[in-house]
């Protein structure tokens, strides 16, 4: 190894270090609930998945600024929990993936209506995996 390559390879090094320090970090709001905080769920949350359809009481009815944890359960194949503004833009999203329990806490910093759809392809009918007004956030 040459010193350009050596000092290729250090910096590359540095790169990753940097990222995942940042992305690790309490200055992502998520990985700051996830890895830092721990704030305890107002509400869990149970989702589950089969044959290509989501299960889940909604509308779902909470606050804005609570935490609130899902619980999503596929028994067959991998699935998405995916949660999506009127405007059809993603808030968060997770892989449902079968036989576990795949766990997410969000909190939900604005009001409205909110759908949950299957974010990861997963047969012919993954297309209508589409709860509309699932979730409702109120002040
Ligand atoms: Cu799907």
């Amino acid at each position: 190894m040459d010193k350009r390559e050596r000092n290729w390879l250090f910096f590359l090094i540095g790169i990753f270090i940097v990222v995942n320090v940042i992305t690790l970090s309490p200055i992502v709001p998520w990985q700051r609930w996830m890895l830092w905080d721990k704030p305890q769920p107002a509400k869990t949350v149970d989702v589950s998945y089969a044959d290509y359809v989501i299960t889940m009481d909604t509308p779902l009815e909470i606050k804005q600024g609570e935490f609130i944890e899902f619980n999503a359960v596929s028994t067959d194949v991998t699935y998405g929990f995916g949660v999506f503004r009127k405007d059809n833009s993603m808030i968060f999203q997770m892989q449902v993936m079968p036989g576990i329990q795949n766990k997410i806490t969000w909190k939900f910093d604005e009001t409205g209506w909110f759908d949950v759809r299957s974010t990861e392809y997963s047969g012919p009918k993954h297309s209508d995996m589409h709860l509309v007004d699932a979730i409702h956030v109120a002040e």
